[in-house]
């Protein structure tokens, strides 16, 4: 197989209306001025790993709108709208199928009453792990379980039982290394993966992303970053402070292809 490469990522600026976003954690709310320089670097983080950006306007009708992530799953054979589990986020699919009908010849979507976040969404390889959680029902799992088999992919469920999506605790890097927090430390279903496993007080740190050899970490989990680097990686590290009041992480903030 040829090794994978990010070409492109999409992403969208925080709102001012990011103080009002949904949150389970009580962390205080978001610094919208703090939120803005922070997603700047994370815009400068994806270019320097080789990524060309694609960056969308604010919208204030959607505090969460900058967690693009949710909004979609790209594969190389085509793109899924998703139908997020939240009301108040249903709303942001339409900006992002419109840039996207430019880029995907093929687009298929979630209907009610699934529901799916592709935060939940882990790829493998050809095979996609699907979390089903309090954002993602069994109907949208089963939906895109067909979706991926009409495109020559695959997929299965993984129930959740603490966490809030799948991707808060599993996150993968290439060369079949995991990186596992909570509940998804040796997990049945990821046993033939080398896991990297975050401790309870650095959880949040899970969620990581590989970028074309690198690694974008959140800043502040020194433990973590270093056994992603004494893994091979090299480590990139991101102040995350304002999209973690929101439960936000990294890979929520992108759209990559
Ligand atoms: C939400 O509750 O939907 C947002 N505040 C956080 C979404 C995080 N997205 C992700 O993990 N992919």
């Amino acid at each position: 197989m040829l090794p994978l490469h990010i070409l492109k990522a999409i992403v969208k600026l925080p709102c001012e209306k990011i103080t009002e976003a949904l949150t389970t954690v009580k962390l205080g709310k978001p610094d919208y001025q703090q939120a803005l320089y922070q997603h700047t670097l994370y815009v400068n983080a994806l270019r320097h790993c080789g990524v060309e950006v694609t960056l969308l306007e604010p919208d204030n009708r959607f505090p969460d709108s900058t967690f693009v992530e949710d909004t979609a799953l790209l594969t190389p054979a085509g793109a899924v709208m998703t139908r997020p589990g939240a009301p108040s986020r249903r709303g942001e699919t339409a900006e992002i199928e419109t840039t996207l009908s430019l880029l995907y010849n093929c687009i298929e979507h979630i209907q009610a009453p699934g529901t799916l976040d592709a935060g939940d969404i882990l790829q493998v390889e050809q095979h996609y792990y699907i979390g089903l959680s309090s954002r993602t029902n069994a109907e949208g799992a089963a939906q895109l379980i067909n979706i991926l088999k009409g495109f020559g992919l695959s997929g299965s469920t993984v129930p959740l039982r603490k966490m809030f999506h799948l991707k808060s605790g599993v996150s993968y890097l290439q060369n079949n290394y995991l990186v596992t927090a909570g509940e998804f430390i040796n997990h049945p279903q990821f046993q033939e993966f080398r896991q990297i496993k975050v401790s309870q007080s650095e959880s949040y740190a899970a969620n990581c992303l590989w970028l074309n050899g690198k690694v974008l970490v959140a800043a502040g989990y020194p433990r973590i970053s270093e056994e992603i680097q004494k893994a091979g990686f090299e480590v990139i590290e991101l102040e995350m402070s304002e999209f973690r009041k929101i439960d936000g992480g990294l890979s929520c903030l992108s759209l990559r292809f």
